[in-house]
């Protein structure tokens, strides 16, 4: 099975600034998934940790702290359409798990990434995400709006909502008209792209079930931090000729020592502007 794009999505995508949805794996195959990480959640709470397990999946380094980030982002059909639209030589930057518990109340306010990314406005990166339950309008799925993607960055301001998952509760200041966005509902194991300039949020899961979702920042070496600092990535696919980034190895055990050592040093590169 190819994920690569013929001309007429990567065509949709640059109009719409988004795709969905795309088919990842089977309803099967996205449970097991699924199994596998709730497996790792409770060995995780049967540990005596020092941080919860939720600093390292939404934090965006979780690729270098838990193999089963990093291997969603070498998923080869998701690297296939990234690189339909990024080209052959392919970087994980960032992985997020968006996990809303059944009437936790936790929703994401209207935001465009690229904002607080520190790459500026670029077409150099697309996220991936990736259903590993149903994502409906009853539980909180994405909303987009077609072709905000060709705007420039609009004014946002921090909430610091509790209920946004959002780090600081970013918002776009400007009014976003609901009635133009579109749901982007997905069945386990599909999976849609947005451009990081694209205007988009999500609501509350008011389902009896847990709704998950695993973002991959995916970025190509034309990618750079606008101020000139380097930050990690994990090479998925063909070179890095430009080395705007720093490398690292996918992680070999769960929150190993050495894994949550280089977690620490990912974290702390991060500009403040990250998340
Ligand atoms: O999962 C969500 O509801 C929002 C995710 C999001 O904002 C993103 O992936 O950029």
């Amino acid at each position: 099975m190819t994920g690569s794009l013929d001309a007429s999505r990567t065509d949709a995508y640059e109009r719409d600034g988004f795709l969905f949805p795309l088919d990842a794996m089977t309803a099967d195959e996205a449970l097991a998934w699924r199994h596998r990480l709730e497996r790792a959640e409770t060995d995780y709470a049967a540990g005596d940790r020092a941080k919860p397990l939720s600093h390292y999946l939404a934090g965006g380094g979780s690729h270098a702290v838990f193999p089963l980030a990093s291997d969603l982002c070498l998923h080869p059909v998701i690297a296939d359409a990234a690189e339909s639209l990024l080209g052959p030589d392919l970087m994980a930057w960032g992985v997020s798990f968006f996990i809303k518990e059944p009437g936790d109340g936790k929703v994401v306010t209207w935001h465009q990434d690229l904002k607080y990314w520190g790459f500026g406005e670029t077409s150099d990166q697309v996220t991936a995400w990736i259903a590993l339950t149903p994502s409906t309008v009853e539980n909180g799925c994405m909303r987009f709006v077609a072709g905000s993607h060709r705007r420039r960055f609009v004014p946002h301001s921090e909430t610091g909502a509790r209920n946004n998952m959002l780090s600081r509760g970013q918002e776009i200041a400007v009014e976003v008209d609901e009635e133009e966005a579109t749901d982007i509902v997905l069945a386990p194991g599909q999976f849609s792209l947005h451009h990081g300039m694209l205007f988009h949020s999500s609501g509350p899961n008011r389902s009896n079930d847990r709704r998950i979702g695993i973002a991959i920042r995916y970025v190509n070496p034309n990618a750079r931090q606008v101020d000139g600092s380097k930050e990690h990535a994990l090479l998925v696919r063909g070179v890095d000729r430009q080395r705007n980034f720093i490398h690292f190895e996918a992680p070999r055990s769960a929150f190993g020592a050495s894994e949550l050592a280089l977690h620490e040093e990912i974290m702390r590169s991060k500009t403040s502007a990250n998340y």
